[in-house]
């Protein structure tokens, strides 16, 4: 039998193990990005390392979360990173240029290659035809030192796409249709490879935004065929050197075949607040709407910002309506600019933000209360947008423009028999001056520390025996947003461990910080799917810095189960899920013997001490895992290795 993309690409960067389903394996790493808002922790844990320079091919901090600067915090961590990079080896994107994912599919994605990114939507450069995964910055600090990317082989889906989009449906709605299929732990320990004719009708744009929302799927990453498409967009990109042809052999296999016939599809839309409530957009019309905002890195491509710029030109939007357009990267933004399309969306009412993430991450832009707000982003939980009762719905550029236009949800198929055609240009404005290329003579370069970055708290070995009491129980689909918000109020806060604590599970829980403190830590109960969303590591360095010793849930989300461990915390799962609700918030629980029991395969016995009551929970680590724990997180667990 042939191999599928995803093995081919895999197997040459193979560093033990085999590429088989469920196989601890460890892959090379070309490539790795950070954006500020988990790059500062990610540069303090490759210090820690004590090594030099970076050791990949190529590495790159990204400035676009951080970007409101209300106070000095942003700005110092800005420094921070840039003085850190030039004397690191590594590339600088300075605020202005752009949001990471979509400058790198500019500028740097490459067919055939890995990249590793501390942020959820890396796999966004999957649309190049290279293996992108989103992880926990200490993983991204291990790449920069040389150190290979640890993972269970996850499974290969084939989508295959039959057909071609009909008109006014985008590639957004392609993978809503997944997300409608899938829901949002669909994706769990599988990659998503794309293929079939229909692919052929996508352009890298319109790829990307599929392989980006493919993080909200749970995947590990999403891939597509490096083709004639991709040739295209390098080509214009002045890269066609970075260009190798990549397709799975004829009679290459998965372990699940998934078709899509793109004919018939229709305009989808996510409602709030979950990226998998999706139901065509006819349903859902006629409602008021009082926002949209068109951007982010999953739809701000010159292609996405055209067509509504194509589409608002020469009309107003409605009068109850605050659009605002937030253009990818500096390209994107300079390319409209001076086309005269920028002219057209400022004409229609548009409020121009700078190119960032912004509202996506509630930087800004937070909407009325209650009041419906259409985003093109990839993310809908509640409150994420910065308005606790909000009302997010996900949609493409095209149903966004619509529902601008008509102040109420609207499908777009309402505002003509076809979208207006954007040409893919022959020559993309190429102007790479906001990328700063490291220091030649890192001696000289001193790093800017200011009083916003706090040095990084580190555990000790873990403990034998662990007790506490339970102090926060929650239910399914936990996001990292619930865990520890984002926002204006907290984003600014990520380089200071001790201050964004404070801020644990406040969503939840407003009292969280106060109890742990006056309890010294203990136990944190959870439903499936616990920690999906962002990659912030924050969410476990944080518990772990308030002393809880030991999440127990059903089932955790990738990302955040690794960043766990990485802190040392235990990502503990019930053998019986009916143990979930018989234990009471306030119950004291307590673990012996952990370290003799850790290094064994079986369950690990809780008393719950409260109920004279012991309980089973399983830890599904592997050695490596087991270890790292024990270590009391990867960074003792790698700096231990070294010094042997
Ligand atoms: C997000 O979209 O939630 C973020 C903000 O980009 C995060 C990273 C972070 O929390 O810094 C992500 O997706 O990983
Ligand atoms: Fe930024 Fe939003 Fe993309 Fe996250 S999802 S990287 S916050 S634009």
């Amino acid at each position: 039998m042939g191999k599928n993309l995803v093995k081919k690409i895999f197997e040459t960067h193979l560093v033990s193990g085999r590429c088989a389903p469920r196989e601890d394996i460890a892959i090379a790493i070309d490539q790795t990005l950070t954006q500020d808002a988990t790059g500062t922790m990610a540069y303090l844990q490759f210090e820690a390392l004590g090594i030099p320079r970076v050791r990949t091919k190529f590495s790159i901090s990204y400035v676009d979360h951080n970007m409101l600067q209300t106070g000095f915090e942003n700005a110092d961590d800005h420094q921070f990173l840039q003085t850190f990079a030039a004397k690191h080896g590594i590339f600088f994107s300075k605020p202005g240029n752009g949001i990471c994912h979509q400058i790198h599919l500019e500028r740097f994605a490459k067919p055939g290659e890995i990249l590793l990114g501390s942020d959820s939507h890396t796999p966004n450069a999957g649309a190049m035809g290279m293996i992108a995964i989103g992880v926990g910055g200490l993983n991204v600090a291990l790449a920069m030192a040389g150190e290979p990317y640890y993972l269970k082989m996850p499974e290969i889906v084939l989508v295959r796409l039959k057909g071609k989009l009909p008109s006014w449906v985008a590639s957004k709605d392609i993978i809503l249709e997944l997300l409608r299929r899938l829901t949002v732990r669909g994706g769990v320990g599988k990659i998503f490879e794309f293929g079939g004719l229909g692919v052929k009708t996508l352009s890298i744009p319109e790829r990307a935004t599929i392989a980006n929302l493919g993080a909200e799927l749970g995947a590990t990453t999403t891939v597509f065929p490096s083709d004639e498409k991709s040739l295209e967009f390098l080509k214009a990109q002045g890269r066609k050197k970075d260009w190798i042809p990549l397709e799975p052999d004829k009679d290459a296999e998965y372990d699940q075949i998934i078709e899509i016939d793109l004919r018939e599809l229709e305009p989808l839309i996510a409602q709030p607040s979950s990226p998998d409530k999706v139901c065509p957009v006819r349903e859902a019309a006629g409602k008021a709407v009082k926002q949209v905002c068109i951007g982010s890195c999953n739809n701000s491509s010159y292609f996405d910002l055209m067509s509504v710029a194509k589409i608002l030109r020469g009309k107003k939007i409605h009068p109850e309506v605050s659009l605002t357009i937030t253009f990818g990267s500096k390209q994107v933004f300079e390319m409209i600019a001076r086309n005269g399309a920028l002219a057209d969306l400022v004409s229609a009412g548009a409020r121009i933000l700078e190119s960032a993430c912004g509202p996506c991450i509630g930087m800004g832009q937070a909407p009325p209360s209650h009041a419906i707000s259409i985003r093109t982003m990839n993310r809908n939980f509640l409150g994420r947008s910065g308005t606790p009762e909000d009302q997010v719905y996900l949609a493409s550029p095209y149903v966004a423009t619509a529902c601008a236009l008509g102040g109420s949800i609207t499908d777009p198929r309402k505002l003509g028999s076809r979208p207006p055609r954007i040409p893919m240009p022959p020559k993309f404005l190429i102007d790479d001056s906001l990328i700063l290329p490291p220091a030649s003579k890192s001696e000289k370069v001193v790093i800017e520390r200011g009083m916003n970055i706090k040095p990084l708290p580190l555990r000790g070995s873990l403990e034998d025996s662990i007790e506490g009491s339970v102090i926060l129980k929650v239910g399914d689909n936990i996001t990292t947003d619930d865990i520890l918000p984002a926002g204006a109020r907290v984003l600014p806060l990520r380089s200071n461990i001790p201050a964004i604590s404070k801020h644990l599970f406040e969503r939840l829980d407003p009292d969280f910080f106060k109890k742990a403190k006056e309890l010294g830590g203990g136990f944190v109960l959870g439903g499936e799917n616990y920690g999906q969303g962002s990659s912030r590591e924050h969410a476990a360095l944080a518990p772990m810095y308030l002393g809880i010793k030991a999440i127990l849930t059903k089932s955790y989300a990738r990302i955040h189960r690794s960043n766990l461990i990485n802190f040392g915390v235990l990502p503990l799962i019930f053998r019986d899920p009916d143990d979930f609700s018989k234990i009471q918030l306030g119950d004291h629980l307590q673990m012996t013997h952990l370290r003799s029991a850790l290094q064994e395969e079986g369950l690990l016995k809780i008393e719950n001490v409260t109920q004279k009551r012991i309980f089973e929970v399983s830890h599904g680590l592997n050695s490596r895992e087991r270890e790292i724990l024990l270590a009391g997180g990867l960074l003792n667990y790698t700096r231990e290795r070294r010094k042997s």
